[in-house]
């Protein structure tokens, strides 16, 4: 088949991303819910916040806002993990991050699947956090056994998908036929299932061991935990989300609220009870849960090391972990501590705090070829004819991964696994290497600042 009669997959992504928010809006009512108040807030935002819009219309991010969502799965296996890779290429998302769990009480190690390039991520930024289970740290050899038993028996993949899958890998593209066809069989894998793949008392074994067990193991797939919207102001949301019915947990994650947001913050609400159809009993089953972030500035080395330092200080003063009884508190002192950290975008550019994105202004353009224009960077910008602006963060965070696994799991979750970051038995498993992502935002960084030297006709280093 001629390449050109392939659909692109930004095209297969976006149509999946808009597939499995409608499955999740039938799944789970409230997430419908929820989006209603980010739109209304994000409306809301937009409208008595000129400076925040144009920032949006200046990055291109105005056009991708609605459709912005990251989902999240737990699988069980290296076959799995490995499968799944597979699946997400096929939408032209790649590994990026590794991220340790172990050290937070969660037995899991986990990457995001996403876009990688600018403009894929400007059609579609739909990302998955995928965690794979670490049974191998479960001290307890016959449960460990029941598990994996468990595990090798299931098939998280319909027939047709893995045909579709290898099919792509083979020819190099699907038809819009095929890619259809892909989307709505793929959507099978982070369907929910009422059904259980075990007894309520294998059940209750592997919840006793740890509830995260229970949710990868005892049924029939991964199913997709929660589907993230993004909001322009999570504090609104905070505020917002009881009115509508829905308790947010205690914190916000991440950092402060700022003029200038980075990184990403998030909220969530409990997870649902839900009814689970045991092989020998009914029961019940809490896994799916909502969530919802802002995202701010992708943080360079150095803006990250600032960031991870202030956010440790601020936990030790807390003294404990953030909770219902100490949230104000923990409010304060992050305010505190994060004071530290310039609110501006200017002074986060001079000391190389964060990526930006550069673009050549009217002014600049109109200008294009003048003896007497600057020629470097900074002068540039001083003269007008360079507008910057942050280049957004598309990752995740551990520490609020982390808190947002222990808010959905319940608090009695706690367990002590030590710190066992395992960068290559994951790589392993996945079949591939994990990408740097502070490398793709300094990539993403220089195409802009190419881009901009090129349309203004000189030259920058
Ligand atoms: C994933 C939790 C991490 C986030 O947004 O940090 C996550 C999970 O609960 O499976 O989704
Ligand atoms: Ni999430």
């Amino acid at each position: 088949m001629p390449a050109h009669d392939f659909v692109s997959p930004d095209s297969i992504r976006a149509q999946f991303s808009a597939a499995m928010s409608l499955m999740y809006k039938q799944e789970v009512p409230l997430y419908g819910t929820l989006l209603a108040l980010v739109s209304e807030i994000n409306q809301q935002v937009m409208a008595q916040q000129p400076e925040v819009a144009q920032a949006l219309r200046w990055t291109g991010e105005v056009e991708r806002l609605d459709q912005e969502r990251h989902g999240a799965i737990r699988v069980g296996t290296a076959e799995e993990l490995a499968t799944i890779a597979r699946l997400f290429a096929v939408m032209g998302m790649e590994p990026v991050g590794y991220y340790d769990l172990s050290s937070a009480g969660v037995p899991v190690h986990s990457t995001a699947f996403r876009a990688v390039h600018e403009q894929a991520l400007h059609i579609s930024p739909f990302r998955v956090f995928t965690s794979l289970l670490r049974l191998e740290l479960i001290d307890n050899p016959p449960l460990r056994a029941l598990a994996q038993d468990i595990l090798a028996k299931r098939q998280i993949f319909t027939p047709r998908v893995l045909e579709l899958i290898a099919q792509r890998e083979r020819d190099g593209g699907l038809n819009a036929a095929d890619a259809e066809t892909f989307v709505q069989e793929a959507l099978h894998t982070f369907r929910w299932h009422q059904q259980a793949t075990v007894t309520a008392e294998q059940y209750q074994q592997l919840h006793d061991q740890h509830r995260l067990i229970a949710d990868v193991v005892a049924f029939k797939g991964p199913h997709i935990n929660h589907l993230t919207p993004r909001t322009l102001d999570i504090d609104a949301i905070q505020v917002g989300m009881p009115a509508k019915g829905i308790p947010p947990k205690a914190v916000v994650e991440g950092p402060p609220t700022r003029r200038h947001p980075i990184l990403l913050r998030q909220t969530s609400f409990k997870a649902l009870q839900e009814k689970v159809a045991f092989s020998d009993a009914q029961g019940s089953h809490t896994a799916r849960f909502g969530e919802i972030e802002q995202r701010g500035a992708a943080l360079t080395p150095k803006g990250r090391a600032l960031y991870d330092r202030l956010l440790d200080a601020t936990r030790a003063a807390l003294n404990g972990v953030p909770a219902e009884t100490n949230a104000e508190h923990y409010k304060t002192l992050l305010a505190q501590h994060f004071a530290e950290f310039p609110d501006d975008l200017t002074l986060m550019r001079e000391q190389g705090l964060a990526y930006f994105r550069y673009f050549a202004t009217e002014k600049g353009l109109a200008e294009r070829g003048r003896q007497d224009r600057p020629s470097t960077l900074q002068g540039l910008i001083d003269a007008g004819h360079v507008h910057f602006e942050a280049l957004v963060y598309e990752d995740f965070l551990p520490v609020s991964a982390a808190g947002i696994f222990q808010s959905n799991l319940g608090d009695d979750a706690q367990a002590d696994y030590g710190s066992n970051a395992n960068r290559d038995a994951f790589e392993a498993a996945l079949g591939l290497k994990v990408q740097d992502e502070l490398a793709l935002y300094a990539q993403s960084e220089r195409r802009s600042l190419q881009a901009c030297a090129q349309a203004l006709g000189v030259t920058l280093a």
